[in-house]
């Protein structure tokens, strides 16, 4: 089975790992969210398709859920001696050998999808992990930050890395804005993979800035649109708030509540087939079936590989019942 699997980082990876532990013999590609890049130092950073290759390589630290295990960050001790910035941003010493290598493949002219699969060579993910374009795209996050003085600041754009990593999501989010997307084209293989899938997932990623903004992505909505093969989603909100990050203030940006059903209609039924909320959100079920799309109620908590390949599996089933 060709299984399409549109990933953001943490709750992406974690998903894949189940989806590998469910269905071992699927042929799994992955479309990952690239608008939390940033430049750093001179170097491309690239968080998403890192969580996804560390996770499913074995390199990704656990307890965090992003960055390598067993790192240090003696780097960053140095930058931070001569002053340079940002200390708010944690690369440790291992994982800047990712972003050396790539940017150096970058800086030589290769595109972002052959530098993926270069360092997937040495991760071996077990998936085909692809860029969802090898344009630039940012995601940029419009803010009124407080002044010094406690006054109301002014409203200006800032990176989504800065909104979420040095903010905490402390502030409301006017708007949320994938830079360059309304000019990217989708990288090589992408549009190939969803016409060529049997059943498309989003796992529970956050709707906004990762399915969102890879579905920002020109070509791709219309992609998994038009292959007429279920689209199956898992809802990230879990009684009414995202099991971790910040979810809640980015739906709010795009007007959307933090609810299990208000994320399924947010997607629609012109795009989604099917959508399972967790057990406790059993009563968010009539509502996305009455928006057209088949619900079912299941336990949602990623807890261990077990548990999220139980998800899997429900969501393969959901798949068959729509076909
Ligand atoms: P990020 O790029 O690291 O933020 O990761 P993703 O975008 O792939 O996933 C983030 C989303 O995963 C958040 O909105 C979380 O609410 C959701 N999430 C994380 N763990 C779980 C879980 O165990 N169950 C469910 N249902 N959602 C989860
Ligand atoms: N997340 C943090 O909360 N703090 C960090 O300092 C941080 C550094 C970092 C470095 C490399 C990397 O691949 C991911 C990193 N993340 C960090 C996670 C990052 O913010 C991701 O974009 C998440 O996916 C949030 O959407
Ligand atoms: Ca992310």
């Amino acid at each position: 089975m060709r299984i399409v699997v549109l990933a953001g980082g943490i709750g992406g990876a974690r998903f894949l790992r189940g989806l590998k532990s469910a269905a071992p013999d699927a042929d799994i590609t992955v479309i990952g969210n690239t608008g939390d890049d940033i430049h750093l130092f001179g170097l491309k950073v690239c968080p998403d398709l890192d969580t996804v290759m560390y996770t499913l390589g074995g390199g990704i630290n656990e307890e965090q859920g992003w960055g390598r295990t067993d790192e240090t960050f003696r780097v960053k001790e140095e930058l931070a001696a001569y002053g340079v910035g940002p200390e708010w941003f944690g690369l440790g010493d291992r994982d800047f050998a990712t972003h050396i290598v790539r940017t150096q493949m970058l800086s030589a002219g290769y595109p972002l999808s052959a530098v993926t699969e270069a360092l997937c060579a040495r991760w071996k993910p077990g998936v085909r992990l692809l860029p969802m374009s090898d344009d630039r795209i940012e995601t940029h996050v419009a803010v009124t930050e407080p002044g010094s003085d406690g006054e109301e600041g002014e409203r200006k754009a800032i990176h989504f890395q800065e909104y979420w990593v040095r903010l905490r999501a402390s502030v409301p989010a006017h708007a949320v804005v994938p830079v360059g997307a309304d000019q990217a084209k989708p990288a090589p293989g992408v549009l190939e993979a969803i016409a060529a899938a049997d059943v498309v997932l989003f796992p529970p990623s956050n709707p906004v800035v990762s399915i969102g903004t890879i579905l920002a992505v020109p070509g791709i909505r219309e992609a998994i649109a038009d292959a007429g093969v279920p689209v199956v989603g898992l809802s990230p909100i879990v009684g009414d708030a995202p099991v971790r990050g910040m979810a809640d203030k980015v739906l709010a940006a795009v007007g959307v509540e933090s609810t299990a059903a208000a994320v399924a209609r947010h997607y629609g039924s012109g795009l989604l087939d099917g959508w399972l909320v967790d057990s406790t959100d059993e009563g968010a079920v009539a509502e996305v079936e009455a928006a057209g799309i088949r619900c079912r109620a299941v336990p949602l908590m990623m807890t261990d590989t077990d548990a999220t390949a139980a998800m899997v599996r429900e969501a393969l089933a959901l798949a068959e019942e729509v076909r």
